[in-house]
C-alpha cells in the first residue's frame, strides 16, 4: 500500500482514464454505486477513444487514487487526465442530445446550453445577412480610412462599436433595427430566456446585439468564457449562423455543463481531452443557446468565405459588458 502523501488532505476532483494493461482497450465501466473504495467517491464516466474516463473525488494522493482504480481489475493500467477543484463534466454530446424539448429548462440547467432547430425562417435570415454584410463594410471602411495606424487582423483593437477577436476574428454592434429587435424578442427561445434571467413575459429582455465574424484564414480561438460563470445567471447569449457552417468555415466549440462555476477557467483544453465537447455546427434558421458562463472557442476559419454569426447577449438589467467593447467610438 502506498501511504498518503504529505499534500493529500483537501478534496479535489479527478478525471482518470483506464485501459485494459494486456490489449490497451476500455475496460467494461464500472458500477458507481459499488466500485466505490473508501477514500474515493465514484461521480461519472464516459468512454473517450477507447478509454474509460472516471471523474472522481478523493482527498488521497494522486499514486493512491491511481492504485484504488487500477485494484479494481486486475488488467487495468489508470491515469489521471485531470485534475481540478470542482465537478469535471465528462459527458459525450450529440445534436440530438442538446435540441429543446419540452425537458429544455432542465437540459438548459444542465449543460448551459441548448439548440432551437429552424427557429428563424430563410427569408429573415437573408436580411439579417444582408444588413450585417452592409454594416460590417461598412466598419471595414472607416476603420481603414481613419484609423490606418491599426494593423487590422494583426493586433488588437477595441471600439465602442467593434472590437477584434484575435488575429482575423472581430465583433461588430448592430445598429438598432425594428426587425431585428422584432426577431429578437418572439422567437421560440425567449420564454427559456425570461424564465432564466427573471423577467416578466410582458416585457422585452435587455439584448446587446452584434455580429461576430471569422475571416477566411482566422485561427481557432483559446477556450473563454464572455462572462464569469454564475448561479443564477445574468446573461444568456444565443448564436444565429448566416449562413450554413461546416468544417471548413468553422463553428463554435463548446463545453457543455461549464457554466455554473468559474473554477473551470483555464480548464478548457480538458474539454477535448475528456471528449466532452459540443460542436456548434448549425444551418441557417438553427438558434444555438448558451449561458454566458459556458466555456467556449471559436473554430479556425478554412473557407473561402466571411463567417458571420449574429450574436444577441440577453441580460439582467443591471448588466452591462464592461469587458468586449471599447469607449471610444469608431465613427467619430
Ligand atoms: O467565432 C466564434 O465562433 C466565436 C467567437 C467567440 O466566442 C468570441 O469572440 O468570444
Ligand atoms: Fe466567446
Amino acid at each position: 500500500m502506498i501511504p498518503p502523501s504529505a499534500s493529500a488532505g483537501r478534496a479535489a476532483y479527478y478525471v482518470v482514464g483506464i485501459t485494459n494493461k494486456v490489449d490497451g482497450s476500455a475496460p467494461p465501466p464500472l458500477d458507481l454505486s459499488t466500485d466505490a473504495t473508501a477514500g474515493l467517491e465514484l461521480l461519472a464516466q464516459s468512454t473517450h477513444d477507447g478509454v474509460l474516463l472516471v471523474e472522481c473525488r478523493s482527498s488521497d494522493a494522486e499514486q493512491v487514487i491511481i492504485k484504488e482504480l487500477e485494484d479494481l481489475s486486475a488488467r487495468s493500467e489508470a491515469e489521471v487526465y485531470v485534475c481540478a477543484p470542482c465537478r469535471i463534466p465528462i459527458a459525450t454530446w450529440t445534436r440530438n442530445r442538446l435540441l429543446a424539448d419540452d425537458r429544455v429548462a432542465q437540459l438548459f440547467n444542465e449543460t448551459g446550453l441548448s439548440i432551437f432547430p429552424d427557429a428563424v425562417n430563410k427569408e429573415d435570415i437573408s436580411i439579417l445577412f444582408k444588413l450585417a454584410t452592409d454594416q460590417i463594410e461598412h466598419a471595414h471602411q472607416v476603420l481603414a480610412e481613419k484609423h490606418k495606424h491599426i494593423r487590422v487582423g494583426h493586433e488588437q483593437f477595441a471600439f465602442k462599436e467593434l472590437g477584434s477577436r484575435g488575429g482575423l476574428r472581430f465583433d461588430l454592434i448592430l445598429e438598432h433595427d425594428a426587425k431585428i429587435n422584432c426577431i429578437l424578442q418572439s422567437g421560440p427561445w425567449i420564454p427559456l430566456v425570461k424564465r432564466l434571467l427573471n423577467i416578466a413575459d410582458d416585457t422585452e429582455v435587455p439584448c446587446l446585439v452584434s455580429v461576430v465574424y471569422s475571416l477566411p484564414g482566422a485561427e481557432s480561438q483559446s477556450w473563454h468564457a464572455d462572462g464569469v460563470p454564475a448561479d443564477p445567471s445574468y446573461a444568456v447569449c444565443i448564436f444565429m449562423p448566416l449562413i450554413d457552417l461546416d468544417g471548413d468555415t468553422g463553428y463554435t466549440q463548446f463545453w457543455p455543463g461549464t457554466h455554473k462555476s468559474k473554477a473551470l477557467l483555464g480548464f478548457g483544453p480538458a474539454a477535448e481531452v475528456c471528449g466532452a465537447t459540443f460542436d456548434g455546427i448549425l444551418a441557417t434558421g438553427d438558434i444555438l443557446m448558451y449561458d454566458y458562463g459556458t466555456l467556449h472557442r471559436g473554430i479556425g476559419n478554412n473557407s473561402a468565405l466571411r463567417r458571420p454569426v449574429l450574436q444577441a447577449v440577453y441580460h439582467v438589467p443591471s448588466w452591462k459588458d464592461t469587458k468586449n467593447y471599447g469607449n471610444i467610438s469608431l465613427f467619430d
